[in-house]
């Protein structure tokens, strides 16, 4: 075990340096140079041809970064630049030794960024925090079951717990978790999803019976059409761009909405192809629609309108009548509500021309196959849940679902967020799902929903909930309004972390807190009864099996499904029946209970066990069957809704740089949009820079405009001019957060609103974040690290502990 410490640096702002133009392209040989070069540097030869080589082939580990599906036909390169950062990160075989907790009190941690605490290397220990003390000290697995146990089993009620979940988890630990937390006896379980595709859920849900893809993985090569909304997939979804290239090279046409001009959806070299190596790559995009922040729902309507147009005057050649006729309701309405959609408000709402929004109607009534695909851009608006049932109007109108090359595609974020949900991880699961899982564990779970993620914020801050649980995860950065969460957990009685890496959630704390580590999904599993793999969905929901293929870097760590067992054990015991010591010995045991419970998944050890796994049943996808209580498909009517700023102000988006995956920080660069070394930036438009008085590279403090009492600011930002839309701003998100009130929220799915922020900016007297923004702040200004960026001097130098 070494020290580190010396050699992770805090980034020092003042180094911020904007390049002249973005980035038109994405990927290419500096993804390739990017992938490998940090990886080897970090983990050494050998454990990057087990790891990177390793990742998303039959055999080997689901790669833990986006949940991006794999082909069937599997190259020997089959990850991203992006996948092999999360995996050198998780992967690296670097420590945090024993002595650090003496040498370092939380008020210290608390100042550190999320950067430098990721880059002090894996957690190894069992750790408490006594109440009234400021250090973690080390304990052992059964002192800290026994702590918590005794803790869950003194509350009141069973309610006063919450247990998050972040998309890591596989399905054997996520199953788990939610049958001990409801053996226990709460539905308190929120997730990562509830701030990201929560709106999808209830939006297709609601419409079409299922909240999920209808689309298969080879549907995106087969669409005529592919329309992205709200998405950057060069950096979040990077292997996606393969399948849009693919799309285009068989004649399809790709339309991108979005305020900015992000890099992967103009050009995409291919890192994998000599052309892509070589030349200029593919022209991606044949139209881009640089739509203003919440302008999407405006803009499908406009579009949904057109169809109903074109129909008017060449009557039966435009609506999909068989399709309607036989599986949908609601069309007469529809039509009725969109005659009266006046241009002017559309031109207003989307900041787009007239003849832009026909051309995308021309186009869409050209093809006969359409997929629209979406992400954090439609569902963190206010109107996000109403923006996706408009989607699903439009893809309806053209019968453009439950056939090949057509669909609704939401993609999914954390690798196996979408199996998690799957598994139970829900606070508001259905009947069925409930009533199958009593049956199967003979017990009663509880009835009232839970709470989810905003709502359990709310419950700590007013002493409702007096017990946190997190499986994975960094709910105080990752969720709104950082300074009302952070004391939401420090009026926590008890907090508890189950993780691989120390984040600011580690240090932000209850009055007593502990620390579980555990093996990443990159790691050998060994139980009882030999090697153990575990199982994720992915955004077309497919399910395959996962195998770690290195050595943990610490022999004292559990498996995540072990520590839930031992966990269960303390707290729950033989209160259901469960054989809680066999399923941490054997996960085929859990994977059994599993085929008993959930839909789809019957005979599970044998369908995972087949070549590539299985994929899990979807209505509208195979026969255009829906679950809706008329068993017809839901065309909705939606009141157009979009954001009118006060003079003076901006509308703010916050999103992912591409060294980062969510509240980890891989480095200080993203590459695509020119930032380098640094992250404290707000894009703005040039136009509105100069009608907002300020100048580009100018020092501004950033205001929240909420009139509720409390003080939202984020100081020392500098203004980059930018081509996004007029009227829009963007900064990174989680430094972003302290600026999202926790009750501003989408319609109908909880979500905070992180891409809807009304800001105004005032001239900085800050040449750097005080000490009080750096608490607030994740992310506080020092000293130049570079983490996995390699293209520039400086990574830092790391000694590696033997493992
Ligand atoms: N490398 C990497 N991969 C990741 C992640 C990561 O952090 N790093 N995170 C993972 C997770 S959990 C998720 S959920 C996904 C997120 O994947 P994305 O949704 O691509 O992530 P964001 O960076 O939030 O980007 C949002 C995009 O929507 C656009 N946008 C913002 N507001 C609007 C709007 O009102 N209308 C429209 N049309 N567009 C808008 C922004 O300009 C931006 O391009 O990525 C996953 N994959
Ligand atoms: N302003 C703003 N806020 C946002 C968003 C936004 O776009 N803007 N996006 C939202 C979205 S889409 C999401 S999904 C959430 C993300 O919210 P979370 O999922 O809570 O956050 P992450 O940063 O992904 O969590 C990273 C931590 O998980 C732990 N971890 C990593 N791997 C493992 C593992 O294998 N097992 C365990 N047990 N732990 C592990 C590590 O300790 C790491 O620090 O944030 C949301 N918040
Ligand atoms: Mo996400």
């Amino acid at each position: 075990m070494t020290r580190n410490e010396a050699h992770v640096e805090e980034v020092d702002e003042k180094d911020l340096h904007v390049e002249d133009h973005p980035k038109e392209w994405a990927a290419g040989v500096p993804g390739v140079y990017h992938s490998m070069k940090p990886a080897i540097e970090h983990m050494g030869v050998e454990r990057t041809a087990r790891t990177v080589l390793k990742m998303n082939q039959k055999k080997g580990f689901d790669c833990p970064s986006c949940a991006w599906p794999d082909p069937g036909k599997r190259k020997t390169f089959e990850f991203c630049e992006n996948g092999a950062k999360a995996v050198t990160w998780e992967a690296a075989p670097l420590v945090i030794p024993t002595e650090f907790w003496a040498e370092n009190s939380l008020t210290e941690l608390r100042e550190r960024s999320e950067f430098w605490m990721g880059m002090q290397g894996r957690l190894t220990e069992p750790l408490y925090k006594p109440e009234g003390e400021d250090h973690y000290r080390p304990v052992s697995w059964d002192e800290a079951f026994k702590i918590i146990s005794s803790r869950l089993n003194g509350l009141d009620s069973p309610d006063e717990a919450a247990f998050y979940t972040s998309g890591r988890a596989s399905n054997e630990a996520a199953f788990l978790y939610q049958l001990f937390v409801r053996a226990y006896g709460t539905n308190n379980l929120p997730d990562c999803s509830n701030m990201c595709h929560e709106s999808s859920g209830w939006a297709m849900g609601q419409t079409i019976g299922i909240g999920k893809a209808t689309v298969t993985f080879d549907d995106y090569a087969d669409a005529d059409l592919i329309i992205l909304m709200g998405q950057n997939p060069g950096t979040n979804h990077p292997r996606m761009l393969t399948e849009l290239e693919n799309c285009k090279q068989t004649g399809g046409q790709i339309v991108a909405v979005n305020p900015l001009p992000e890099a992967g959806l103009k050009r995409y070299k291919n890192p994998q192809t000599v052309r892509g190596v070589a030349g200029k790559g593919t022209e991606l995009a044949d139209q881009f629609l640089q739509v203003r922040l919440g302008g999407d729902m405006a803009l499908l309507q406009a579009v949904s309108k057109r169809v109903f147009e074109a129909e008017a005057k060449n009557p039966g050649t435009v609506l999909d009548h068989a399709f309607l006729d036989e599986y949908c309701e609601g069309l007469d309405e529809l039509r009725e509500y969109l005659l009266k959609l006046d241009d002017a408000t559309v031109v207003e709402a989307t900041g787009l021309r007239i003849e832009e929004i026909d051309e995308l109607a021309a186009r869409y009534i050209a093809a006969d196959k359409v997929i629209i695909t979406w992400a954090m851009g439609i569902t963190q608006q206010k109107k996000g849940v109403a923006t996706i049932k408009e989607i699903i109007n439009l893809l309806l109108l053209r019968g453009n679902m439950g056939k090949p090359g057509a669909g609704a595609s939401p993609i999914r974020g954390h690798s196996n967020v979408q199996g998690d949900r799957t598994m139970g991880i829900w606070e508001q699961m259905p009947a069925t799902f409930m009533d199958a899982l009593g049956k199967e564990f003979d017990f009663q779970p509880p009835q009232e929903h839970g709470t989810d993620a905003v709502e359990t914020i709310r419950a700590m801050t007013d002493g409702r909930i007096k017990a946190f649980v997190a499986l994975g995860g960094n709910l105080v950065s990752a969720i709104s309004d950082t300074i009302v969460a952070e004391k939401a957990f420090e009026n926590t009685d008890l907090t508890v972390q189950i993780s691989i890496k120390l984040n600011r959630s580690h240090v932000v704390t209850g009055k007593e807190a502990l620390i579980l580590p555990c093996k990443g999904r990159t790691e050998i599993d060994r139980q009882a009864t030999g090697e153990q793999f575990v199982s994720v969905e992915d955004t077309v929901c497919a399910v395959h099996p996962s195998w770690g293929s290195v050595e943990p870097v610490s022999e004292n760590l559990l498996s995540e499904t072990a520590i839930i067992s031992r966990l269960a054990r303390a707290t729950v015991g033989n209160r259901i029946n469960a054989d809680w010591e066999g399923f941490e010995q054997d996960y085929d045991l859990i994977r059994r209970h599993i085929s008993q419970v959930v839909e789809g998944c019957e005979d599970y050890n044998r369908k995972i066990r087949q070549d590539g796994g299985f994929v899990l049943p979807n209505g509208p996808r195979d026969s255009r069957t829906f679950n809706t209580p008329t068993g017809k498909a839901v065309i909705t009517v939606n009141d157009l809704h979009y954001i009118e700023r006060p003079e003076g102000t901006l509308i703010l988006q916050s999103l992912r740089s591409h060294d980062q995956f969510n509240t980890t920080i891989y480095g200080h660069n993203d590459r695509y949009r020119g930032i380098k070394k640094g992250r404290h930036v707000v894009f703005i438009n040039p136009e509105d820079i100069t009608e907002l008085g300020l100048e580009d590279g100018q020092n501004i403090d950033i205001h929240g405009v909420y009139d509720d009492g409390v003080q939202r600011v984020l100081r020392a930002f500098r203004v980059v001019s930018y081509p996004t839309a007029r009227g829009c701003a963007a900064a990174y998100y989680p430094e972003a957060n302290v600026l999202v009130p926790l009750d501003e929220v989408a319609q109908g799915s909880n979500t905070p609103l992180s891409k809807q922020v009304i800001v105004r900016f005032e001239p900085s007297s800050h040449r750097a974040p005080t000490e009080h923004d750096a608490a607030a702040t994740s992310e506080a200004p020092r000293n130049e690290p570079d983490g996995f960026a390699p293209a520039d001097a400086g990574a830092p130098v790391r000694e590696t502990a033997n493992a």
